[in-house]
């Protein structure tokens, strides 16, 4: 059968209305299904109706009215997207919220059959963008997403995210949600804070995590002279070229930082705007050693009362850099903690014990970083900072030079939420109300940053990691929905064995001056471990959205590809031992239909989908080869490999793009090398 893309469903494409419903009992609720879901049907015996469901399923009023703020009717779209990272599976995920229906998996570091991630050839120069030391890595570990922004909210133009594992960052164009730049921190080998932007997207800021020594040689890791003088952890600050719409390695720069880890950080806003805050934790510079029978890391890294947060500022060290004042190395620019120091580019600020999240309020004034073996948010206050500095005020230095600032004198103030606090996000400006994830008591608190009081307190299931609220960590935060991003999800859906689901639990925080945060739905989240995510504004993000690519367009570049092939233009050459392909595919078949080489051959296809229909998506599954590509309508993608076994390989589209969808296939004959080719194997269309 075919799918007919045409009939039903457009008259009901529309965004629902971006407030949550608020305040409705469950009678008003039977009207308003009445009114969306049976045109026809009047309320009151839709109401009967739906007394009966709530009776046979157990529903309480209150399941009712969770479950009215979260249904989205079919056809209807999401108010808001949720970008999340994917953890280890390499990718990113988008929802939509508040239905929490999952849209699209975003290949990045790692292959994504579907989408020919890693497995077609622009796709495949992409990846080997981001090679780490030479080798292309397919694992990745994202942590961080972060939207593009301008004047500190977000654009949605692109998005960022980082790789802890391997300390890269890629580059996500939302025209067609597609990453189109992987690249590697030359010195730092994880960055785990990150990728956050500053207010107009000057950088792309991320922060180290393993310190490790910026030469990719050997250097004993338990030797403490040895740690202290050549480990070195770091703030690396990534241009972004944005009518490039990519990173400028040549423009970007690393901040030498000691050897703490650093852990997450934050950018600055408005007035703060120049800094970037992250958190550390092993300011104790412990080397370990537990195989000697010292203590684990875990012991040694937290022995500290306090850490340190960091702050740099990355509009004076392009100055620095701009005069010439860094140092190359593996090819970028660093900038030595002694001219960071002596130019003011760094201070430390100490932090509860083995802290973690670090955000910055929407007014750019409050830096708000939680302890995970403390149970307070300490709110700094970026005016007192400021006049430390500027005072030239400080309580010390550090080991390596910089000057530490009073914790006492910088504290606005601190304000117990919980156990095991860990991340945190802003409600709508003004409001002064955050929101503390609390990784331990498994609880999320809202709180006033200001006058450091808890307002209400909900409990998550479980082991809450990062929140993330509709545009939560902007100088406009939009409130409506906050979504828990809970580690561990026991009990909470269908038994499948030892390997669980995350947990991600939407929370109703509609109403800004009420104490009641609501629970409205948890969606298991079985596709790596999200860390962060970021809510967006649907229409922001349904603007860009390209409906199909242009003819012949290569995403990577988002222009014609060299390779375009128009119809009747498509060709078979053969060169040497390279068989070149200009392939088409249309409704339901590709031209060529049976491509022939030799042993040992080297064989490339482009393939032009000459669809103009939206969604006419075809592709290309090959037998044997390892290769495949999506064809997008529109789109032109490229695949190689070399046909080194003699023998009959079919190949077909593997969308189901129409009636004849199974007649939309092909064969790759390869033959004996002194084998005769048949009449016709070759044909080439030129002018
Ligand atoms: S980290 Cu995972 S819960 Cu990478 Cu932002 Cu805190
Ligand atoms: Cu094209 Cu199936």
């Amino acid at each position: 059968m075919g799918k007919d893309k045409k009939k039903g469903g457009v008259s009901r494409r529309k965004i629902l209305k971006s407030a949550a419903v608020g305040g409705v009992g469950a009678a008003v609720i039977g009207a308003g299904l009445a009114a969306t879901k049976t045109p026809k049907a009047d309320a009151a015996s839709i109401s009967g109706e739906l007394a009966k469901v709530m009776k046979e399923r157990g529903l309480s009023p209150d399941d009712v009215l969770s479950a009215a703020k979260t249904y989205v009717p079919e056809g209807v779209h999401d108010p808001y997207v949720c970008l999340s990272s994917g953890g280890q599976s390499g990718h990113l995920f988008l929802y939509g919220v508040p239905s929490m229906r999952l849209i699209k998996t975003i290949a990045v570091f790692a292959p994504e059959t579907w989408q020919g991630w890693g497995y077609d050839k622009e796709s495949q120069e992409i990846m080997k963008g981001g090679s780490v030391e030479g080798r292309v890595v397919h694992t990745g570990d994202t942590h961080h997403p972060g939207f593009s922004e301008t004047n500190g909210d977000y654009d949605g133009e692109y998005a960022f995210i980082n790789d802890k594992s391997q300390g890269r960052v890629a580059v996500i164009d939302t025209r067609d949600w597609q990453t189109k730049q992987i690249v590697k921190n030359p010195v730092l080998k994880s960055t785990h804070g990150g990728t956050s932007v500053t207010e107009n997207t000057e950088y792309v800021f991320t922060a180290c995590q393993y310190a490790a020594p910026y030469d990719n040689k050997y250097h004993d890791p338990m030797n403490q002279k040895v740690y202290d003088t050549i480990y070195r952890g770091g703030h690396t600050y990534w241009k972004f070229d944005r009518k490039k719409g990519r990173i400028d390695m040549e423009n970007s720069f690393t901040i030498e930082l000691p050897p703490y880890m650093q852990d997450i950080n934050d950018c600055g806003k408005r007035m703060s705007h120049e800094w970037g805050f992250s958190n550390s934790f092993n300011t104790e510079r412990y080397v370990g050693g537990i195989e000697r029978g010292n203590p684990p890391f875990e012991a040694g890294c937290s022995a500290n009362d306090t850490d340190f947060i960091h702050m740099t500022n990355w509009k004076k060290a392009e100055e620095v850099v701009k005069k010439g004042n860094y140092k190359l190395i593996n090819g970028h620019k660093v900038i030595p903690m002694k001219v960071a120091i002596e130019n003011g580019l760094v201070y430390l600020i100490p932090v509860m014990k083995s802290p973690h999240g670090i955000t910055v309020s929407p007014d750019g004034r409050y830096i708000l970083a939680s302890g995970k073996l403390d149970t307070h948010v300490s709110v700094y206050d970026f005016k007192k900072i400021m006049h430390l500095i500027e005072n030239k005020i400080y309580d010390g230095r550090d080991p390596y030079g910089i000057p530490i600032l009073s914790m006492r004198k910088t504290l606005h103030g601190m304000v117990q939420t919980g156990l095991g606090p860990l991340h945190n996000q802003f409600d709508v400006a003004d409001s002064h109300i955050a929101y503390n994830s609390l990784f331990v008591d498994s609880a999320v608190v809202k709180y006033d940053y200001i006058k450091l009081k808890v307002l209400d307190r909900i409990p998550i299931h479980y082991n809450v990691g990062h929140l993330a609220a509709v545009h939560g960590d902007t100088v406009n935060p939009r409130g409506n929905y906050l979504i828990s991003l809970n580690k561990l999800a026991i009990d909470r859906f269908v038994e499948i064995g030892p390997l669980h689901p995350q947990n991600h639990e939407l929370i109703d925080i509609s109403n800004p001056l009420s104490k009641n945060m609501r629970m409205l739905y948890a969606m298991p989240f079985p596709l790596g471990e999200p860390h962060y995510a970021q809510i967006i504004d649907s229409k922001i993000v349904e603007k860009r959205a390209w409906k199909v690519y242009p003819l012949g367009t290569d995403p990577a570049t988002m222009a014609r590809s060299p390779y375009r092939t128009l119809p009747g233009r498509e060709k078979v050459v053969r060169k040497g031992n390279h068989v070149e392909v200009w392939m088409t595919a249309i409704r339901s078949h590709f031209n060529p239909e049976h491509i022939y080489c030799k042993v040992g051959d080297k064989v490339t296809i482009h393939i032009t989908n000459l669809e103009r229909a939206e969604d006419e998506t075809h592709d290309f599954g090959v037998y044997y080869f390892n290769v495949t590509t999506s064809l997008e309508p529109g789109k032109t993608a490229t695949v190689e490999f070399v046909a080194d076994k003699e023998g009959i390989y079919p190949y077909y589209c593997q969308e189901f793009c129409s009636a004849l969808h199974l007649e939309m296939f092909g064969y790759i004959a390869v033959l004996p090398k002194d084998a005769k080719f048949p009449e016709g194997a070759f044909f080439n269309n030129e002018e």
